[in-house]
């Protein structure tokens, strides 16, 4: 029979999950033992980092990302990540070694205590198998929760002397099985819906980081020109799901009650598809929704449907719910919304504004680029400034915990042979996950890193201004040497303090094939 760490393999590798993203302790080391070659290893110098790569691997494959950690301390030093995973709806599969069954109880050096609590409540699935023979069937289910809708992370701890234990008797079922996952709109709630849509005077489509997930940009695009509505994003946008140049789209809405609600006033049909009803950032209260207008969600995560505050809500695949949408809806007899304007160049004079840079990484960067961004003040610039036309180019942490952009990069970049990545990072971000830089370096995974360097955390002085307090401490940065820090783990870098080194060093970087950071002194926006 089988060993249980043979099983494993053999499940994982059925599975497509032939890259390991970890960090390794004794816990973890029977496992890796004698990893077969069809197998890599992709070594993270901090959980953090390793979860944060698998997630950016995730988001670009569409496929599930194996994560390997070390214990209780490895999986707290990987939460900020899981947080951000749980957000995205990212199929991570975690796993964590776990002490030998017999000295768990005793509390040992690196025994993960009640280890299924410790990610809850932000994995789908948290599992400590009972028996050795259990775990090659608890490594399935795990894979299997997490790639069903709604997608998540989960999590399965494994003692570290169950690997060499014989495999159960479902071993030699588990591998080929095939969980598959349906949810259409049923002819009822299709009927309401486009009835609904029809009899609309104004109504407005919204899109949530789902609709890029689902590889259904292109049917949003065909309904908002069918149906010749504007098209907002969802707050907190964490993907880009709608072109960012065409005619029908307006931008993000603001993450306010208040303010998302007076931008959508005068319509009679809010239309969310793909998102939750709404990830609010700041609190400003006011009406949930403008006078006179109804919202219908669309969206497969039966969490989101159930909290939202108004509304009604459907259940169902985003995918198969647009197509079903754009077959049935007859082309509307209103006009095509007219494009919003563009801004012009901004004007480049000495250190660069945060405009300035976008508009030469805009003019210099691929038309398929995917960016990852985790500037926190730069969201309006950048969604201004750069233009998006392909699916799964832009992510953001959906949770919002930094630390995300540096490894989301690296895992990004990993997964994307044919497409560039490029990282725009703030200073502040930047360290939360400053050593995904030596897994690009040693990997040679050919990532661009972009650190805008303001010198502050600049959202929350913005915040500060917002909330009316003053003094507070710890919000200025400085001093930190990007190029040094990059040398340091064996990335190339250099300054760009002007327009035109901007645009050198970037299209430098995307033609070569090691991975580059560019650091790139940002005159701060006073705020207060
Ligand atoms: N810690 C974690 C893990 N996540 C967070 N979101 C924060 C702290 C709080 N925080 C923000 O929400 S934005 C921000 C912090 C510290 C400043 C980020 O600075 P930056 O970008 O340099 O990356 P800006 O553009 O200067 O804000
Ligand atoms: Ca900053």
């Amino acid at each position: 029979m089988a060993t249980v760490r043979e099983a494993t393999y053999d499940i994982l590798r059925k599975n497509g999950l032939t890259t390991i993203f970890g960090n390794p302790g004794s816990n973890e080391l029977p496992f890796l033992d004698r990893m077969p070659a069809d197998f890599r290893y992709i070594l993270g110098l901090h959980e953090g980092v390793v979860t944060g790569m698998a997630d950016g691997y995730s988001l670009v494959t569409g496929e599930p990302a194996f994560v390997n950690l070390h214990s209780a301390a490895g999986t707290g030093n990987a939460m900020g990540a899981i947080a951000n995973a749980w957000y995205s709806h990212s199929p991570l599969v975690i796993s964590a070694g776990q002490q030998a069954r017999p000295i768990i109880g005793l509390e040992s050096m690196l025994s993960n205590v009640d280890a299924t609590q410790l990610p809850q409540p932000l994995v789908k699935l948290s599992l400590e198998p009972s028996i050795a023979s259990d775990v090659p069937r608890a490594i399935a289910q795990s894979i299997h929760t997490a790639t069903a809708a709604p997608r998540g992370p989960v999590y399965v701890s494994i003692p570290w002397d169950d690997w060499t234990e014989d495999a159960g008797e479902a071993s030699e079922f588990l591998s080929s099985r095939v969980v598959t996952t349906a949810g259409s709109l049923s002819p009822g709630q299709l009927a309401d819906i486009t009835e609904l849509i029809g009899a609309s005077v104004n109504p407005v489509l919204i899109l949530g980081a789902d609709v890029d997930a689902a590889g259904a940009g292109a049917l949003a695009v065909e309904l908002a020109e069918r149906q010749r509505t504007p098209v907002w994003v969802a707050p907190s946008a964490s993907r880009c799901p709608f072109p960012t140049r065409h005619p029908c789209f307006r931008g993000v809405l603001p993450a306010s009650i208040a303010g998302l609600s007076s931008r959508l006033a005068g319509h009679d049909l809010i239309l969310v598809i793909g998102a939750p009803v709404f990830r609010y950032h700041q609190f400003q209260p006011g009406r949930y929704l403008p006078a006179g207008a109804a919202l219908i969600q669309i969206t497969s995560d039966p969490g989101e449907a159930a909290r939202a505050p108004m509304g009604d809500a459907v259940i169902a695949d985003v995918h198969s719910a647009l197509a079903a949408l754009v077959s049935s809806l007859p082309i509307a007899a209103r006009a095509m919304p007219i494009a919003r304007t563009v801004p012009g160049l901004a004007p480049v004079d000495g250190v660069l504004t945060l405009e300035a840079a976008f508009d030469v990484v805009n003019a210099v960067a691929p038309d398929d680029a995917i960016y990852v961004r985790e500037a926190t003040t730069t969201a309006e610039a950048f969604w201004d400034r750069i233009e998006m036309r392909h699916p799964g180019s832009y992510f953001f942490p959906a949770a919002g915990g930094l630390g995300f952009g540096m490894p989301a990069t690296v895992g990004a970049q990993l997964a994307s042979a044919n497409r560039k990545v490029i990282g725009v990072i703030g200073d502040g971000s930047a360290n939360y996950g400053i050593p995904a830089l030596w897994t690009a370096a040693r990997y040679r995974i050919p990532a661009t890193f972009l650190i805008l360097n303001n010198g502050t955390y600049g959202a929350l002085r913005a915040f500060a201004t917002q909330l009316g307090v003053e003094g507070v401490p710890g919000m200025d940065l400085g001093g930190v040497d990007f190029c040094a820090l990059a040398t340091g783990y064996g990335v190339r870098s250099s300054v760009a303090d002007s327009a035109e080194s901007l645009r050198e060093s970037l299209t430098a970087a995307l033609a070569g094939d090691v991975p580059t950071l560019i650091e790139i002194p940002i005159r701060a926006t006073p705020t207060n």
